[in-house]
């Protein structure tokens, strides 16, 4: 009696942590409608669904939970359990980081695939020294100049309050004798408002976000780089987790990355499309912008490879394979 009735408690204790529910946070810095935050929902759907409600894991979008540049300290100190990131604003950190944020280094999807590919290996051992893992990448579209003023060449650029959203952006001012001033996408529309930008380079998608069309007149076509957000996970939360739970976060990790490469094309077109009919011209830039901006491109490529030395000539020879 007495025996059976330790038993059924067991049964009960055990039954109830094979219930247990796992909660996580996934700190976000972009506005819920970004097709990168929509396909974090969806991966957090699938992950809840593959679980049976075991894992729930949380988007918080819009640097809500943490700023945009916090995110990835968040994440490895373990206030949260995941989180998404853009590589290149870490740049400074570690060089590789910004290898996708080069102006002309890599400008069509196909390229950026390629690069993707030269990265990940020394992305995930650097990540996995710093307890993460990079569980999936997916890049923006390829990014533009917006200008209040139309632009003939880089000169016109000359004086003008540049946004910048990581240290290559920040440079790319210097080298055209902009004024540099970094503003976080969740800031964008507020720093439009007071007049603190008047040029700045991302993709049509930021464009549609942040309303930049009811400041800026003018989106020159460039295409000049497609920077990608990373979704990391911390490894001792990920490891925690039951296997048939890692399984799923692994394989929503998987899908959600080939359904952000599909949408991100999707989305540049759809946005550069917007753009127009809200009243902006769109155009490609000048031969003379072009080269001037290509300019700079080979300028900070040599010196990105100056900085990264003989572990960036490596991921560049493998990228040029
Ligand atoms: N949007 C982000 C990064 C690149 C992009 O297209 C931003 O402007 O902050």
């Amino acid at each position: 009696m007495k025996h059976s009735l330790i038993m059924f408690v067991a049964s009960l204790v055990l039954g109830a942590s094979a219930q247990a529910q796992t909660r996580w946070d996934l700190p976000a810095a972009y506005p819920a409608t970004n097709f990168h935050s929509v396909n974090l929902a969806s991966f957090a759907a699938d992950v809840d669904k593959a679980t049976a409600g075991k894992l729930k894991i949380t988007v918080h979008p819009g640097a809500s939970l943490f700023k945009a540049p916090e995110i990835k300290r968040a994440v490895q100190g373990g206030q949260a359990q995941m989180g998404e990131i853009l590589l290149a604003a870490y740049q400074n950190e570690w060089q590789m980081f910004g290898a996708d944020g080069l102006p002309f280094l890599a400008t069509s999807y196909d390229a950026s695939m390629k690069l993707y590919k030269a990265q990940k290996p020394i992305l995930e051992k650097k990540l996995g020294e710093q307890g993460l893992m990079l569980l999936y990448a997916v890049p923006w579209p390829p990014q533009g100049i917006y200008s209040k003023k139309p632009l003939a060449s880089a000169a016109d650029l000359k004086g003008s309050k540049w946004r910048a959203y990581s240290p290559a952006t920040s440079r790319i001012a210097e080298l055209v004798g902009a004024q540099p001033v970094t503003v976080q996408a969740a800031e964008l529309s507020q720093a439009l408002a007071t007049g603190v930008v008047e040029t700045n380079m991302t993709s049509g998608a930021t464009g549609v976000d942040s309303k930049l069309y009811e400041h800026l007149k003018h989106y020159y076509d460039v295409q000049a780089w497609l920077p990608k957000n990373a979704v990391i996970v911390n490894k001792r939360a990920f490891d925690a987790l039951d296997k048939p739970a890692q399984q799923a976060v692994l394989q929503a990790g998987a899908a959600a990355e080939a359904r952000g490469w599909a949408e991100s094309s999707k989305v540049n077109a759809d946005t550069l499309a917007v753009l127009k009919a809200k009243g902006m011209a769109v155009e490609p830039p000048s031969t003379t912008l072009k080269a001037d901006m290509q300019k700079v491109g080979e300028t900070m490529v040599k010196e990105w490879l100056d900085k990264a030395g003989p572990e960036g000539q490596a991921m560049l020879d493998a990228y040029k394979k």
